[in-house]
């Protein structure tokens, strides 16, 4: 038994699996943390390891073809808890550009789409965002008012969109707006230098600082007819694209989860408080136990969703499960080891504050925690609660 894995859960992975894990955290510790107290202080996200992180195959790793890695489910979740064990903003970086922009390209986009955008998106010489979320509507994506009109040759794209992780360093936004007469929801490409479209930059972030958070403007936007996305039909479609996401999401937790047990572990193995270490005292203990605990089960709910997502049975009511429980856990552990740290709990030269921070977003990002318990609650009793 060690602290940090408690249960052996490292056993049930292949050794393919654990090497894909290992060489994701050498990299990770190696280029990008020496990167991310100044990145986070300065609210930035470091645009040097982009092109490193596409050397490394970080980028679609689920996917296979089109100069992806294809990775199996475990391998891909555990690369997303390496990345987000460093920083959300990282991991969501890397789910933006792979489980939203490149999976919706590559389950509901023409061949034509799939072999012109993917490979450069798997390369990052394109960079990617998704444009779901609008001011007015958020949790309720169906509300949505971006419109598009059809017109000789293509579309006329309006609206607004905001929150959109990458929206102004993106080369391709997918772009989800309402089709003018059929009032149909519908997914869309649209590169940077088509005209009418511009992005901003949102700024003064508290949480996810190390990520770039953008306002998408489309005012007579025009999109040509190889630009929309011909399987992208309906809100369903876009919700498919988040099951990608919210999946990687549930293994990327665990890594800040476990960032967070592990400096505290250290932490109160060293501070001397009335004459004792800290880890000797039995609140302190309780506390340690308490982060263990919901580490471990979560990996577990993890290693088992990946079993149910490779056998193709994985379930959106499933997803929304785990994404719920682990970010819960994860936000649990890192506010009882912010407290564990004391003061310098609050302070940036250690993790803590950081991940507990980026925890808040991670929460309400890709489904807030009661959608997600809606959900499920629907899936349940058969009663939708959510209108
Ligand atoms: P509802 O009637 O439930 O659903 C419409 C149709 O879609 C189907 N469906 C799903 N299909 C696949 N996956 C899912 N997760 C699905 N959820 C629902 C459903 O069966 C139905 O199909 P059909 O055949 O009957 O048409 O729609 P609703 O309007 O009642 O809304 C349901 C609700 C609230 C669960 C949904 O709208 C929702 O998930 N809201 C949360 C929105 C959200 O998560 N936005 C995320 C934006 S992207 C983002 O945050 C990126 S963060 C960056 C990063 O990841 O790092
Ligand atoms: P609202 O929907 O207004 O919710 C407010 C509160 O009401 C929440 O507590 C919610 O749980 C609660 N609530 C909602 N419905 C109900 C109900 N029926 N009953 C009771 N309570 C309810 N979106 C994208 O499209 N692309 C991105 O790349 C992206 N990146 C993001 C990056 C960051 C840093 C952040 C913060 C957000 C990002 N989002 C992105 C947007 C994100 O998906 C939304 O913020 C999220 O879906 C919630 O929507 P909202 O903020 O409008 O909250």
């Amino acid at each position: 038994m060690t602290p940090y894995d408690f249960l052996d859960i490292d056993s049930l992975f292949t050794t393919e699996e654990l090497m894909v894990r290992d060489t994701t955290a050498d990299f990770v510790n190696k280029e990008i943390r020496p990167l991310l107290q100044k990145a986070h202080r300065e609210e930035s996200f470091p645009k040097q390891i982009i092109p490193r992180l596409a050397e490394m195959n970080l980028l679609g790793a689920h996917i296979k073809g089109y100069g992806c890695a294809g990775l199996n489910s475990r391998a891909y979740g555990l690369v997303m808890q390496e990345l987000e064990r460093a920083d959300s903003g990282l991991r969501s970086f890397c789910s933006v550009q792979g489980a939203l922009v490149m999976w919706a390209i590559f389950s509901h986009g023409s061949e034509e789409q799939k072999k012109e955008f993917l490979p450069k998106l798997a390369s990052a010489k394109v960079i990617g965002c998704f444009g779901l979320t609008e001011p007015d509507a958020g949790s309720d994506p169906a509300s949505l008012k971006c419109q598009a009109k059809k017109v000789k040759g293509g579309w006329i794209l309006n609206g607004n969109k905001m929150w959109i992780t990458n929206g102004s360093i993106a080369d391709l936004a997918v772009v989800w707006a309402k089709e003018l007469e059929s009032n149909q929801i519908q997914g869309f490409l649209v590169e940077k230098d088509f005209k009418g479209f511009t992005a901003s930059l949102m700024k003064g972030k508290f949480s996810l600082r190390v990520s770039v958070t953008s306002e998408l403007h489309f005012q007579d936007c025009f999109i040509p007819d190889s630009h929309i996305l011909p399987q992208a039909i309906g809100l369903k479609s876009a919700l498919e694209c988040l099951n990608q996401a919210r999946y990687g999401i549930a293994w990327g937790v665990v890594g800040s989860a476990m960032e967070c047990y592990q400096t505290a572990l250290n932490y109160a193995g060293q501070r001397i408080i009335f004459n004792k270490a800290l880890s000797s005292a039995q609140l302190a203990q309780a506390k340690l136990v308490k982060m263990v605990q919901g580490i471990t089960l979560a990996r577990l709910l993890n290693f088992h969703i990946s079993v149910l997502k490779e056998k193709g049975e994985l379930q959106p009511e499933q997803i929304s499960l785990a994404k719920m429980n682990n970010c819960q856990i994860a936000l649990q552990t890192a506010r009882q080891a912010r407290d564990i740290l004391g003061a310098n709990g609050i302070i940036d030269e250690y993790p803590v504050i950081r991940h507990l921070l980026n925890l808040e977003t991670v929460n309400t990002y890709e489904g807030t925690e009661d959608i997600h318990r809606l959900s499920i609650g629907r899936s349940l009793t058969g009663h939708q609660a959510f209108k």
